[in-house]
């Protein structure tokens, strides 16, 4: 208890000294300078959007760093006729160590069960977390249907192949971007990132993500998602796909590499993103907690401009 403290006065102090300026905005439109955010969102508030195909991954159910509330939101907010979770959707690594299974954790698998139920095609591409299911491999589950890897074929006749990544990831075993500090210093950060983030719910600010920021300045974790993403386009090259579909790397991603489609749906316990595909086979990278405010979760009214600096102001 005494360190658990300890650990968050630090990290109060912390962040209230960070100057640093962040090319990640908030969008929770909580800042003084974008009150036409806030119109916007209430607008929004309510509409469900349709899409054909959502993917996502990296949900990391039965740990902190989940932010399963936004996820939550997501969920509700949209309609697919097919949805693939590509993987490390429940943490079995981690439930081995410690249970961390909250209402808001029981409450995405009830959702994902019942889109299932209500026709939703759901398949699901097991991790490295959730490896365990890869034994399942062929089989069906309360409508689910669970696969080593599968190729999505698009409105617009376009194939990709859907993995969630990891035996691409060449550089170390259980690797993610910051695999090279080891795993105490990965999970430290993702709490950090959890605390970080309510307090700023707390004081009306959007989500904004710590250790997304972190990614991009980070040398060596830069250069190792450049190889990821070459491994995984010349397995999809290999495999004559016109793209691939991934996840693992927390790094949501939309690009071109050799003639073929590189797309990662990102996470939801840094970057909250999806991977969707439009009725006419548009592919499109959604940024959640961009889109939504914690204040529009907790459906408050707005109480107006805070003084208080974001971190994320210079
Ligand atoms: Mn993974």
């Amino acid at each position: 208890m005494l360190r658990r403290n300890a650990g968050r006065a630090h990290f109060i102090k912390a962040t209230c000294n960070q100057p640093s300026p962040s090319p990640i905005r908030a969008g929770g439109g909580a800042s003084a300078g974008e009150p036409r955010m806030i119109a916007d969102q209430s607008s929004f508030e309510g509409a469900v959007r349709r899409y054909r195909t959502i993917f996502i991954s990296d949900i990391h159910l039965g740990t902190r760093g989940c932010q399963a509330e936004l996820l939550l939101d997501f969920i509700r907010s949209v309609e697919c006729e097919h949805l693939y979770l590509v993987g490390d959707i429940i943490d079995g690594w981690k439930l081995k160590g410690g249970w961390f299974w909250p209402q808001a954790h029981n409450d995405v698998v009830q959702k994902v069960l019942r889109l299932a139920r209500k026709g939703c095609k759901v398949t699901y591409v097991p991790g490295n977390h959730d490896e365990f299911g890869r034994d399942f491999a062929g089989l069906k589950f309360g409508g689910v249907t669970v696969v080593k890897d599968a190729i999505h074929k698009t409105a617009d006749g376009r194939r990709f192949l859907v993995t969630h990544g990891d035996e691409f990831d060449g550089v170390v075993m259980h690797a993610r971007w910051l695999a090279f500090v080891g795993d105490w210093a990965y999970r430290t950060l993702l709490m950090l990132n959890t605390l970080l983030n309510r307090v700023r719910r707390r004081l009306g600010l959007g989500y904004w993500s710590l250790s997304a920021y972190l990614k991009v300045k980070v040398k060596n974790a830069l250069q190792f998602i450049e190889n990821y993403e070459e491994a995984i386009a010349e397995e999809a090259r290999r495999r004559r796909v016109d793209g691939v579909v991934c996840g693992h790397i927390h790094k949501a991603e939309m690009r071109d590499i050799g003639g073929v489609l590189y797309m990662n749906d990102g996470d939801w316990v840094e970057s909250c993103t999806a991977l969707v595909e439009h009725g006419d086979g548009r592919m499109e990278i959604l940024h959640w907690a961009q889109e939504r405010s914690w204040s529009t979760l907790d459906r408050k009214s707005k109480v107006g401009p805070l003084a208080l600096p974001e971190p994320a102001a210079a």
